[in-house]
């Protein structure tokens, strides 16, 4: 059921809700300016009851760590296949402050080491290679390591990560310093491999 619900159910629940926040908010428009509130009771109070329904649903999912201006928004990888000795890692970094800092260097129990890469087509070919010098994290600003882009990769896996774990890291930044974060482990299904040489 969580393996469906991460799978499948998330975009789906995702898409649902906005397009729901979308009807939620033409029906407020259309409520006709001083006429009150209350009479439509029966209505409201099912539309509050749902879309808490999904803001909880929501929160189930996400997980996110601070460290000074910066958050980091769901930490994730994916389930290995048996003899693998990469993985991947990703999440979102959000900086709230007015200053740019810079992701240095990442390390786990999980692997010998763990690199910063970017993954893109060069002459129709991907490629992948580590991103020297960090990555930077503009003021104000956000950056997405995710499948197909920025990512984690953590090399010399010295146990397969299992589906439904939780791993930590430690990330360190040029001027937030260090943070610890648990990676939750997703299934191995759905989009692309980005490991596979
Ligand atoms: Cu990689």
């Amino acid at each position: 059921m969580s393996q469906f619900f991460r799978t499948a159910a998330r975009p789906m629940l995702g898409s649902i809700r906005r397009s729901f926040e979308a009807r939620l908010e033409l029906f407020f428009d259309a409520i006709p300016d001083g006429k009150p509130f209350h009479t439509f009771p029966g209505i409201a109070l099912a539309v509050l009851a749902l879309a808490l329904l999904f803001a909880s649903a929501q929160t189930g999912f996400a997980h996110e760590f601070k460290i000074g201006d910066l958050e980091i928004g769901h930490p994730w990888s994916r389930a290995t296949p048996t003899g693998a000795k990469v993985a991947g890692g990703y999440f979102t970094i959000t900086n709230k402050g007015g200053t740019s800092d810079r992701l240095l260097s990442i390390s786990s129990d999980v692997s010998d080491k763990a690199e910063l890469h970017e993954m893109g087509v060069k002459d129709g070919v991907m490629t992948m290679r580590p991103v020297a010098g960090g990555l930077e994290i503009p003021a104000g600003g956000k950056v997405a390591l995710a499948p197909g882009g920025y990512h984690l990769m953590f090399i010399g896996l010295k146990r397969q990560p299992k589906q439904g774990e939780k791993f930590s890291a430690t990330l360190t930044f040029e001027k937030a310093g260090t943070v610890s974060v648990d990676f939750a482990v997703e299934g191995m299904g759905g989009g692309m491999d980005d490991h596979a040489d």
